[in-house]
């Protein structure tokens, strides 16, 4: 029996109606101003949204219903996962069997997938070939299934559920088969194993990992990468290509495209294509005055510091300080983790120069790929999709309540320029 499934059958019909009471009596209360700027300005801070698998304080960073997101960096994704739907962490029993289902899944991966992945120009970027693969197997969907024999809207969640939790066990080994084809043996290694999520990802990449300190690694990696609350670019894109009903597939791959670009997920590569230039312009590890001038050099050449910075956030990162921690405890030693650490004591004083900069701290992709880097992962343009795969407990998760509430297709208004000029006059 689905026992995460089993609870949400009792929680999504209240969470349902809850929402519903609280529209009946609030529904037409006014909320706040928008500014002129704040639309032209990436809709910065509107409260246009509502997510309640997670929210981030500006000056305390990420909770997950409620807890921040430090506190969960033992936990296992899976755990996370069932947290942001249910709100409450699963007992060891209830992970135990959940992992049992999500491995019966797992050995369900359709074999086409890895075909698809093999016509694919190897020298294209490995986030092409993860999108590629995901848009492929939309085919298999439960949900295309259902909504074309007739399915009732308030059951729209479960088989988004389980189109879900086939994508989280299956996205892994896609990536996994990925990373191999394009940079190690091209072995396709069949899914045999039933340890934990982390620990299948670890032996499918074919990384040696005697000590279990890569499993770990993963494990923590999956947790600060699995959601952030609503508003975020690949979580918004997903939430708003779900809420047309398209597919978890295809709503997925939409989230992942735009977790492509370099101001969001690609800046984990980008952090350590700069590090490795600098290390490799001074030899080494940059003492703290090659590396002022190295932030110095990249941003008068018109180029951002990767790694640096963040839309909602004031402070540093708590999930670059949960990298940190594990980087001094696992790798202190290590030229890039000491050249991360270099920049950390530098960049901010720079970054605080310009007041442009809202948030001249570091962000989750500061710290994260030298670690990957560390386990010997050295091919950083790989490491978006090692952020892809863990935003995928996120993404589906946030699916799965949204069709659970019965939200409705987004459309937002936009109006011309000349709207907001003739609105502005008026005023
Ligand atoms: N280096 C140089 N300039 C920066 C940086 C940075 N790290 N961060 C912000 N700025 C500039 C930004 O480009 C903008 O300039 P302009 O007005 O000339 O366009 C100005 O400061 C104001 O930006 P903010 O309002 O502080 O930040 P915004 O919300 O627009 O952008 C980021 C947030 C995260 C996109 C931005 O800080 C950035 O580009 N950081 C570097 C890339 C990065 O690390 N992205 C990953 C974010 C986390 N993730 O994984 O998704
Ligand atoms: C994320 O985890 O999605 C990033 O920090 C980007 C963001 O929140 O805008």
């Amino acid at each position: 029996m689905d026992r995460l499934k089993e609870k949400l059958k009792k929680i999504i019909p209240e969470y349902r109606e809850d929402i519903r009471n609280f529209l009946k009596e609030n529904g037409e209360r006014i909320i706040g101003d928008i500014s002129i700027r704040s639309v032209y300005s990436g809709m910065r801070d509107l409260p246009v949204l509502f997510c309640d698998t997670s929210e981030i304080l500006p000056e305390k960073g990420l909770l997950i219903r409620g807890i921040p997101i430090k506190d969960l960096s033992e936990k296992l994704p899976e755990e996370v996962f069932w947290l942001m739907l249910t709100g409450e962490l699963p007992t060891s029993e209830e992970v135990k069997i959940f992992q049992e289902g999500l491995n019966k899944r797992a050995e369900k991966i359709p074999g086409y997938v890895f075909n698809v992945i093999d016509e694919i120009p190897l020298n294209s970027h490995p986030m092409t070939m993860l999108n590629c693969a995901i848009i492929s197997m939309e085919g298999e969907s439960l949900f295309v299934k259902k909504y074309h024999e007739g399915i009732r809207k308030e059951d729209y969640w479960e088989p988004v559920y389980e189109d879900s939790l086939n994508l989280i066990s299956w996205v892994y080994q896609i990536a996994a088969y990925i990373y191999r084809k394009k940079f190690r043996d091209g072995k396709k290694v069949i899914h045999n194993f039933s340890f934990d999520w982390a620990k299948n990802f670890a032996k499918l990449l074919g990384i040696k990992d005697e000590s279990g300190e890569f499993t770990k690694l993963l494990r923590l990696y999956a947790v600060i990468h699995s959601d952030n609350e609503g508003g975020n670019v690949s979580t918004h894109t997903c939430h708003c290509a779900g809420s047309s009903l398209a597919n978890p597939y295809y709503s997925v791959a939409a989230g992942l495209c735009g977790l492509s670009g370099p101001l969001h997920g690609l800046a984990n590569q980008e952090v350590v294509k700069w590090l490795l230039e600098a290390m490799e312009k001074y030899g080494g590890v940059p003492s703290e005055k090659e590396i002022r001038d190295f932030v110095e050099e990249t941003l008068k050449s018109g180029k951002i510091i990767p790694g640096y910075g963040h839309s909602i956030l004031k402070v540093t990162d708590p999930r670059f300080e949960a990298f940190y921690e594990f980087g001094e405890k696992h790798c202190p030693e290590n030229p890039l983790f000491k050249t991360v650490k270099i920049v950390f004591k530098v960049v901010p004083e720079i970054l605080k120069k310009n007041p442009k900069i809202k948030d001249p701290y570091p962000n989750l992709d500061a710290g994260s790929g030298c670690l990957l880097y560390q386990f010997g992962i050295k091919e950083f343009n790989f490491y978006t999709v090692m952020f892809g795969v863990s935003r995928v407990f996120g993404l589906t998760a946030q699916l799965i309540l949204s069709r659970g509430f019965g939200e409705p297709i987004e459309s937002p208004k936009s109006m011309t320029t000349k709207w907001f000029k003739e609105r502005a006059q008026k005023r």
